[in-house]
């Protein structure tokens, strides 16, 4: 007969290990996007101590809505080598363009980033980071119930050795630490330039290109890296995504 009790325990016991697992690592990826999947992915098959924290309940960012809700991405063929990594074949709508099914590209990069070792926490915010010897150190969580509905609950917190601040246009991570620390960041500006209106040739260029270490351990990737440095926006075509999630994970890997 089956006992709920043991049930209960059987929940508490492995999430409890599993976040204690998690409580000091290489790499703290904040946003379970298609740039920080990627990223994950590849810091994972690298062998590297990675974890993500995303404050909702389903993991894969803007990828589920397609573009305007039509569940399709359009893909382009610089980025055919890492569907490929991931056993995707996207379909060929004209020359150089290609379409994949939201639904199933959201769920390959989740499935294969964890199977490669990636550990995945939904339903966590990120609410601060940490700050050691003037570096970024670590995160500051809470649930993400919490965080929307604005209760003071102190938070707990997440050594590692680098954040990747993947939280897409917002750029949430980068915008709390430049607000509370008072920063100067590696941009135009020293601060967060914002992000430009859409040109999509350029926005999905730039992706990768601003994909980089913008403060003492942290980097920034996809929209979260065109918002800090100031890229074009390029709508739901993904292969920017991908690689800016690629580049971030080889640059920390080679740090590390
Ligand atoms: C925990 C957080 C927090 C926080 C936010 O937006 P995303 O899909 O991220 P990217 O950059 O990998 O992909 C961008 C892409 O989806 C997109 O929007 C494109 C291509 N737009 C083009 C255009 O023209 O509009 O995912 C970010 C994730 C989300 O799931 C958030 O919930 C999560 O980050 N998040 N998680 N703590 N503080 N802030």
């Amino acid at each position: 007969m089956l006992n709920e009790v043991t049930i209960s325990k059987g929940i508490i016991n492995t999430y409890m290990q599993k976040l204690i697992d998690t409580l000091d690592i290489d790499v703290a990826i904040v946003g379970g996007g298609p740039s920080g999947l990627v990223a994950g992915y590849y810091l994972a098959k690298a062998g590297k101590k990675a974890a993500m924290f995303e404050k909702k309940l389903s993991i894969g960012g803007g990828i589920w809505g397609g573009g305007m809700m039509f569940n399709e991405v359009v893909v382009q063929d610089e980025s055919l080598d890492i569907l490929s990594e991931f056993d995707l074949q996207p379909k060929m709508f004209e020359k150089g363009y290609y379409t994949l099914d939201s639904v199933y590209l959201a769920s390959t990069l989740v499935h294969k980033s964890m199977k490669a070792g990636l550990k995945i926490f939904n339903l966590i915010a990120v609410e601060d980071v940490v700050i050691r010897n003037d570096a970024v150190a670590g995160l500051v969580i809470n649930w993400g119930a919490v965080d929307t509905l604005g209760w003071h609950v102190d938070p707990l917190t997440i050594h590692s050795k680098f954040v990747l601040d993947a939280t897409g246009h917002p750029a949430n991570i980068t915008d709390v630490l430049i607000r509370k620390a008072g920063v100067k960041l590696d941009t135009p500006t020293g601060g967060i330039v914002g992000e430009k209106p859409m040109e999509a040739d350029k926005g999905e260029t730039q992706t990768v290109e601003n994909t980089k270490q913008v403060y003492p351990g942290l980097y920034v990737s996809g929209m979260a890296a065109n918002a800090v440095f100031g890229g074009y926006r390029m709508g739901p075509i993904f292969g920017g995504m991908l690689l800016s999630g690629k580049k971030a994970a080889e640059e920390m890997i080679e740090k590390l």
